[in-house]
C-alpha cells in the first residue's frame, strides 16, 4: 500500500494473508505471498494459495486472534489470463479446509466475511484498500496497512494517457490520477471495500496497475459485481 497508514486491529476482518512455504520441506516458515478476502466462513477469494491466515495484522507475529487454515480446493476463473499488463478475469475461489467442528472459520471481532455488492457504487465513491504489499519505501509491510481511494470512472480510466484499451468491462479503477496513494505488489487478491448504510461491500479485488502510485496510473481491480453470478455458480457446486 502506497500512501497508507497502519490499520486498526479488526478494521479489515475479511482480509486474508495468503502464505506459501519458501521450500517444499520446511514445516513452518510460511511467508506472505498475496492478499485474499474471506467471503463465507468456508470460502475466500484471491489468485494463489497454500494456507490462509485470518484475523492478523502483523504477519511476523503469531497473534492470539489468528486462525490458520489450509486450502482444500481452488477454482480459478476459466478465462483468467495474465499478460502481465493487464490481467484478465483475475479472480479465484478458494475453499478452506477446516478440520475442527463446526468445519468453518470462526467469526470473531477479527475475522468476518465480507458482503458482495448488491448495488452499483458511483465513481468518486470513497473506498478503502488494505494489504501487506510494497510501500513507497520499496519494501513490503509486516503490518497490515490501509488507504482511502476513490473509484475512478471507466471513461477517465480508459483515456489514452491512462490505460486506454488495456481495460475491459470486468475491471474497475480506484485511486488518484495524481498518484501517491495506491495498492501495490503483494496486495493483490486483497479487498477494495466501500461502505453504504453501515455495511461494507467488497467492490474490487486488487489486481494490477502500471507500477504503484504513479501519475495517471491508478490501481486496477477485478470488478466483483461482474463476477457475482460466476461466484455463486461455483460456490453452490
Ligand atoms: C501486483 O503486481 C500489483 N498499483 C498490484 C497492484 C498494483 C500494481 C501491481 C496497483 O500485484
Amino acid at each position: 500500500i502506497y500512501g497508507g497508514k497502519k490499520s486498526l486491529p479488526g478494521a479489515h476482518p475479511w482480509q486474508v494473508s495468503f502464505q506459501i512455504r519458501p521450500t517444499r520441506f520446511s514445516a513452518t516458515n510460511f511467508t506472505h505471498f498475496c492478499g485474499g478476502i474471506l467471503l463465507t466462513p468456508k470460502l475466500g477469494i484471491m489468485q494463489k494459495y497454500y494456507r490462509m491466515v485470518l484475523g492478523g495484522v502483523d504477519i511476523e507475529k503469531h497473534e492470539v486472534y489468528n486462525q490458520i487454515v489450509p486450502v482444500e480446493r481452488a477454482i480459478v476463473h476459466e478465462n483468467y489470463r495474465y499478460t502481465p499488463l493487464p490481467v484478465y478475469n483475475d479472480i479465484a475461489l478458494l475453499k478452506l479446509r477446516v478440520t475442527d467442528e463446526p468445519f468453518c472459520a470462526k467469526e470473531t471481532r477479527f475475522v468476518k466475511s465480507a458482503c458482495l455488492p448488491d448495488q452499483l457504487f458511483q465513481s468518486g465513491a470513497e473506498c478503502v484498500v488494505s494489504g501487506w504489499g510494497a510501500t513507497e519505501t520499496g519494501y513490503r509491510s509486516n503490518y497490515l496497512l490501509d488507504a482511502r481511494v476513490h473509484l475512478i470512472s471507466m471513461e477517465k480510466c480508459k483515456a489514452p494517457h491512462v490505460y486506454g484499451d488495456l481495460l475491459d468491462d470486468n475491471m474497475i479503477c480506484a485511486g488518484y490520477l495524481a498518484g501517491g496513494v495506491d495498492s501495490c505488489q503483494g496486495d493483490s487478491g486483497g479487498p477494495l471495500v466501500c461502505h453504504h448504510n453501515g455495511t461494507h461491500y467488497v467492490v474490487g479485488v486488487v489486481s494490477w496497475g502500471h507500477g504503484c502510485g504513479r501519475i495517471n496510473k491508478p490501481g486496477v481491480y477485478a470488478d466483483v459485481a461482474k463476477f457475482t453470478s460466476w461466484m455463486s455458480n461455483h460456490m453452490n457446486s
